[in-house]
């Protein structure tokens, strides 16, 4: 408890949510234990989505129509805490893992923490063919990233991370869509930041649809992987 205490202040959670009425509420009830600043960034949905978040006393905003990465580019002139960590609308991932998820920042042994779904487990992340392709992806990316900066991550995927907020402001973050999960760990590196990973479970979307087309979209995490390493 007193741990919670201790970080509510110092947090802003940010919730980048498109059409995810079904979820977003239990996802701000479930930060709320843990921070009172919280900010859903909107892809302009077509549901309930910021009707939910404005009940539940949340602070929203609007992206540019453009992806995620948008959504997350566009929370920076609205964050003004210490950390801010970023977590899905769509039931994912875990909001009791915030505490585990800050502390090695609070312990000044990081800069940005990932949650891991390669060391805490992914109930969504095996099984066909479509996440086969996923993962053979995303572990030659961040293969690529521990070759060229001599880190040892599990994984450079995850939506799920906290992150100084001033270190986030300064990374001059250029990408419109999901990539910019690896681009925020890439460009952490590349300014001398520190990253550290620690598990988090990866649960099946609740509700809802994803918004990634892979096929559409596999060659941009590739290129945007060499434009930045
Ligand atoms: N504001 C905003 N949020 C988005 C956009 N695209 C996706 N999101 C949100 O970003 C989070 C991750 O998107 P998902 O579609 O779940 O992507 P994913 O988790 O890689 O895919 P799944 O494994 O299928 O769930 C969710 O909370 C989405 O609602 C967008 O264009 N704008
Ligand atoms: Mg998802």
């Amino acid at each position: 408890m007193q741990k919670e205490k201790e970080i509510n202040n110092i947090l802003t959670v940010a919730i980048p949510a498109l059409n995810e009425e079904a979820t977003v509420g239990n996802v701000i009830t479930g930060c709320r234990n843990y921070c009172d600043d919280i900010l859903v960034i909107d892809g302009h949905s077509r549901d309930k989505t910021v009707a939910i978040a404005h009940t539940l006393g949340a602070r929203a905003i609007f992206d540019h129509r453009k992806g995620k990465g948008d959504a997350i580019r566009s929370a920076i002139p609205h964050i003004h805490r210490e950390i801010t960590v970023f977590i899905d609308a769509d039931g994912s991932h875990d909001p009791d893992d915030i505490p585990k998820l800050v502390q090695p920042i609070l312990e000044n042994r990081a800069d940005h923490v990932s949650g891991s779904r390669l060391m805490g487990g992914s109930s969504e992340l095996h099984g066909g063919f479509d996440e086969c392709f996923r993962l053979m992806g995303s572990s030659f990316i961040t293969a690529c990233i521990n070759h060229r900066f001599g880190t040892r991550l599990s994984e450079s995927q995850n939506g799920f991370r906290a992150i100084k907020t001033d270190v986030f402001k300064s990374l001059g973050l250029k990408e419109d869509i999901t990539t910019i999960e690896q681009e925020m760990i890439i460009k952490t590196l590349k300014k001398g930041y520190r990253m550290a990973e620690v598990p988090s479970h990866e649960y099946k979307r609740k509700s809802g649809y994803s918004k990634i087309h892979l096929k559409k979209v596999a060659f941009r995490y590739v290129y945007s992987m060499i434009k930045y390493l």
